[in-house]
């Protein structure tokens, strides 16, 4: 005799209307797991289908991410497992442009390392393997951006919101012969320090984050193709954006990358 009733299956397609929906609108939804009971691999399918609706409206995907990568992020969020998201073109914000405020909930910033891939990278794969398909390194801005209202840490919650992916901006590309393994990172607000970490702080190394993500790509049906970009992960705790202000990142040997804020926050901070 079965002890529980069988769990329904989620359905996925309404969940992501209503994440999607959240994210175009600026206007925060009610957390999934207050009322469905998903699992990791639910949450994935729903992450798909949430960027899946993305592009049916015509954009297009440039690449993936991972998140949770360095302890200052698993500590501001209270978890510790590194998960994979999308990347689309839409998302992409000019390196010296502006960013509107007007269609993110709670916005943030994290300092990243990106990775441009100029070869196809799926399941096992080494750092060193990893580091043969890359084609160009970056220093990154990701904006990230949860779609709940009085959010509370749920795994399931962030994947299916693909991982608060809301932005990135890139700086000047590099030859993949420097080394990325331990370069001091400064976030500037106001071209005031607000955050400062190094790179080692992702996983050790930001190609083992690389690694990772093509495992997890591989894990979770997607596939990291060339000309993508894959951030590795913030190195430092994200930093909330306010209108006005103008965000840099210097990364040690790789340059800058910085856009000025213009407008208002859809909703409060809270
Ligand atoms: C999840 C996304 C985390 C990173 O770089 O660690 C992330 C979140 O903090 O909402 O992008
Ligand atoms: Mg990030």
């Amino acid at each position: 005799m079965a002890r529980a009733a069988r769990r329904a299956a989620p359905d996925i397609a309404r969940l992501a209307r209503l994440l999607d929906d959240a994210a175009r609108t600026g206007i925060p939804i009610p957390q999934l797991a207050a009322t469905e009971t998903l699992n990791l691999d639910d949450a994935y399918k729903l992450q798909a289908a949430v960027v899946e609706r993305r592009l049916d409206r015509g954009d297009e995907r440039s690449g993936a991410k991972m998140g949770l990568t360095s302890r200052a992020k698993a500590a501001q969020m209270g978890v510790a497992e590194p998960i994979y998201a999308r990347l689309t073109r839409g998302m992409l914000i000019d390196d010296g442009g502006a960013l509107a405020l007007a269609a993110y909930v709670r916005p943030k910033v994290e300092c990243e390392i990106a990775f441009l891939l100029k070869a196809p990278l799926a399941g096992r794969v080494s750092p060193a393997q990893a580091m043969t398909a890359v084609e160009a390194i970056a220093p990154a801005i990701e904006v990230i951006d949860s779609r709940y209202r009085d959010f509370k840490f749920s795994l399931t919650d962030v994947v299916a919101d693909n991982a608060s992916a809301a932005g990135y901006a890139i700086g000047p590309w590099h030859r993949p012969d420097c080394d990325v393994g331990n370069l001091g990172m400064v976030l500037e607000f106001d071209g005031r320090p607000v955050q400062i970490g190094s790179s080692a702080a992702i996983l050790g190394h930001p190609l083992r984050s690389l690694a990772m993500a093509a495992r997890l790509a591989a894990a979770t049906g997607d596939r990291l193709e060339p000309g993508f970009v894959i951030l590795a992960g913030s190195a430092t705790a994200a930093e909330s954006l306010r209108p006005g202000v103008s965000v840099r990142l210097a990364v040690e040997q790789l340059g800058c990358v910085g856009f000025r804020v213009a407008g208002q926050a859809a909703q409060q901070q809270q």
